[in-house]
């Protein structure tokens, strides 16, 4: 079935079929998320963390119209600096694979390509969530019904600020996404440790998250899971900080009339050039 449109990486692939522990992440950080060349850096050196732990990467992305599971170095690298990259969640998948485009994938759309080819892990920076101001634009991202509906864990750094946290931790309530926090009482809010929100289940070990992910399987509970693992205290931007510039972002976006898919990348460069760079180091780390 959709055998027929997934390039399986030879690598990825025996991995798989010996049972080896594969770890999948996404490219919308790459094309749309992070300015060349850090994201290319970053997306090789990210890997290179997952080979030093004894797994095998796959990185997600869509080529020509076909869904690469395990992009090479060079594909990646034409991916961090390609024009005319779609941006790819639920929607995208059929537009971009008949028009045979360039399509880099965000997190719905890594799950959804990750759980084709049997990969269960998959570690990215930020989820999206629920915008604030979502009770007049419903701007809530796929990534949200994406974690209700497919199996797949997501190991993140938890929200961005640029989102309505409490209104995306609500949503992935009602949708019976477990959410862990990591190590810490509270989710952790992407470039701050810190969201005032409590978490309800913290694990400290990974045995404890792997038998959370076990057992939900074994009590055929669909959807996934969502692990948020704060960034270290010396690279954070404290809460107070960050959030000034966000809502500058946030202000400029609706004066300039931003929508859709493109906001989230908007904010992101947006914040970045605000704290001159600062931001994308914290996303960096
Ligand atoms: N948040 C980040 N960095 C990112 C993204 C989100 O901090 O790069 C990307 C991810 O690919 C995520 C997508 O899945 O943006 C969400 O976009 P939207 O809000 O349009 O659903
Ligand atoms: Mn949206």
């Amino acid at each position: 079935m959709y055998d027929n449109y997934l390039d399986v990486n030879p690598e990825v692939a025996k991995a798989l079929e010996e049972g080896q522990p594969v770890v999948a992440l996404e490219s919308t950080i790459i094309a749309h998320g992070m300015p060349y060349p850090k994201n290319v850096e970053t997306a090789l050196a990210v890997e290179e963390v997952i080979r030093g732990n004894g797994a095998v990467p796959a990185t997600i992305g869509i080529l020509g119209g076909r869904i690469k599971i395990g992009m090479t170095k060079e594909e990646i690298e034409y991916m961090a600096h390609a024009e005319n990259v779609m941006k790819v969640s639920r929607r995208d998948f059929p537009l971009v694979i008949s028009k045979k485009m360039d399509g880099a994938t965000t997190v719905a759309g890594t799950m959804i390509a990750a759980h084709m080819a049997g990969i269960k892990l998959f570690v990215t920076g930020g989820i999206g969530g629920v915008h604030r101001g979502a009770g007049e634009s419903f701007d809530i991202s796929a990534d949200l019904e994406e974690l209700k509906m497919t199996d797949v864990t997501v190991v993140c750094a938890g929200a961005k600020a640029i989102l309505d946290i409490p209104a995306t931790l609500e949503y992935l309530e009602t949708s019976g996404v477990p959410v862990i926090a990591y190590g810490t009482d509270e989710i952790p809010a992407f470039y701050s440790r810190s969201s005032g929100q409590k978490a309800n289940c913290r694990l400290d070990t990974p045995e404890e998250v792997g038998a959370l992910i076990s057992i939900k399987e074994e009590l055929g509970l669909k959807g996934g899971i969502l692990v948020t693992c704060p960034i270290p205290e010396k690279d954070e931007i404290p809460a107070g900080e960050i959030n000034g510039v966000i809502d500058e972002a946030i202000r400029e976006a609706d004066e300039q009339g931003v929508k859709g898919k493109d906001i989230t990348p908007f904010l992101l460069s947006r914040v970045k050039d605000l704290t001159e760079g600062r931001s994308l180091e914290a996303n960096i780390k």
